[in-house]
């Protein structure tokens, strides 16, 4: 297995209060994504992301599950971080590699501490966001309730890109707003796409008319057409909805049921159509070792190396397993790499794609993937490393190249101002805090 190109990439954290459904919706992303045969549950210790034995026997997330799917030949990286407030450690290991975060709401419950609390660790790092309203298929869901306690807690322009068929014991399926038409369900990944039923064509265009104008704003010639009541197409409201999503101007909606798999289509479509890329963010910031200069690291293959390790765990029968995102160049197994933070020189050992406890064999990871490797000699969780160059693979030759010796530290991530015409950026820039010890 091979990375594909950064903009093939999304890095998404799921957050949320405790027990929204995080992982029931993770699970079934990566059921539908291709990478497990059937879709796992946290009730009858199936899942493939809590698969810790406490985890298990509480039926909780403990730690941060990892995992990918695959959609439209686009590699999704979920980031299921824990929902309970003694885990929020993994939750910031989560949000630090992450790309865009999906804020899970329980729709019975709507806006809860958990959710406020998560919304301010966005908040901090600027990250942009989704919305996904799960649990539509339990009693007292209600995503107009969900919507408004949405606006009020945060005063977030919220734009529904799906709206439910029906609620509770009546919950049929969803309407794509971006599509107009009716998903209706038989099971995870089993539905009749069909008309927008003629009872809720108010409703559609309602919700329709307020999603297009939130896209619209985004970009003046899609304002034109609008105000000339000229439609937009598919790719263009997708477009929009890029750019405002990249701005925190607009915070999509979807309505789902995770546990039978209710619309985690759209979401998918969503991840892969709307949300930021690696290659949608600004490039990486970083500080040389030895030196106080900084050092930009383009998010491109053909950079030198540059990572970070922001998880480690013991796995038993495997060792330690430590997870890393790759923020430029590429790194296989055997490769030498510098551990910038204790000026030390790493060989790679095997690399691994993960799903859950499931590994796969990773050829080569580039920019903007994520994946684990196992037993590393110094580097732990949050240690930054580069690529050693072939000159000092061995540990006599004692100098490093000046490409290879720029490095990433702890982050500190801080907003940019935007480019002017708003384009492929996210409005936050990737700076690296100086604070390393001296070499
Ligand atoms: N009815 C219904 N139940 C759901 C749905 N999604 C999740 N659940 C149930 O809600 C409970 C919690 O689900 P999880 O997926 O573990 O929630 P979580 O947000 O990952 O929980 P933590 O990680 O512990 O915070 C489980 O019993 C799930 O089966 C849904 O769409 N509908
Ligand atoms: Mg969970």
């Amino acid at each position: 297995m091979k990375s594909p190109s950064p903009d093939k990439i999304r890095n998404v954290a799921l957050v949320a209060h405790g027990g929204a459904g995080k992982t029931t919706l993770a699970e079934a992303i990566l059921f539908l994504g291709g990478s497990v045969a059937r879709m796992g549950r946290v009730d009858d210790g199936s899942s493939a992301l809590d698969y810790a034995e406490n985890e298990k026997k509480r039926e909780i997330s403990i730690n941060l599950g990892i995992a990918y799917g695959t959609w439209n030949g686009t590699k999704i990286n979920v980031l299921d971080c824990p929902g309970y407030a003694d885990f929020y450690g993994d939750v910031r290991a989560g949000l630090r590699v992450a790309d865009s975060a999906i804020v899970v709401i329980a729709a019975p419950s709507a806006v809860e501490v958990g959710t406020e609390l998560v919304w301010q660790f966005l908040d901090q790092m600027s990250l942009p966001r989704a919305i996904c309203v799960n649990k539509m298929d339990k009693e007292h869901a209600d995503f107009r309730k969900c919507l408004a306690s949405l606006s009020e807690m945060f005063g977030a322009r919220t734009a529904p890109v799906t709206v439910p068929i029906g609620a509770a014991n009546g919950f049929k399926g969803i309407v794509d707003l971006i599509e107009e038409k009716a998903y209706v369900y038989d099971g995870p990944g089993k539905f009749k796409k069909e008309d927008v039923p003629a009872e809720m064509a108010d409703e559609v265009a309602e919700f329709r008319t307020q999603l297009i104008e939130a896209a619209a704003e985004s970009d003046e010639t899609l304002m034109e057409k609008f105000f000339g009541d000229e439609p937009l197409s598919v790719d263009e409201i997708r477009r929009g909805l890029r750019e405002g999503v990249a701005a925190a101007t607009i915070v999509p909606v979807v309505a789902t049921a995770a546990g039978s798999g209710v619309g985690v289509e759209s979401l998918m479509d969503l991840l892969v159509g709307v949300m930021p890329s690696p290659a949608d963010v600004p490039e990486v910031v970083g500080a040389k070792p030895r030196s106080e200069d900084e050092e930009k690291r383009p998010v491109t293959v053909d950079a030198p190396f540059a990572a970070l390790v922001f998880k480690t765990v013991a796995e038993q029968h495997v060792g330690e397993l430590s997870f890393f995102r790759v923020y430029s160049g590429r790194v296989s197994s055997g490769n030498d790499v510098l551990n910038a933070t204790k000026d030390e020189s790493e060989r790679m050992g095997q690399i691994h794609a993960m799903v859950g406890r499931d590994r796969k064999e990773f050829g080569e990871v580039t920019a903007g993937d994520i994946a684990a490797v196992v037993k590393l000699r110094v580097s732990r969780s949050c240690a930054r490393r580069t690529r050693r160059s072939r000159r000092t693979s061995t540990p006599s030759s004692g100098r490093r190249s000046s490409a290879a010796s720029a490095t990433c530290t702890s982050t500190s991530w801080s907003r940019s101002s935007r480019t002017s015409s708003g384009s492929r950026s996210t409005g936050r820039s990737r700076r690296f805090r100086t604070g390393r010890r001296s070499a």
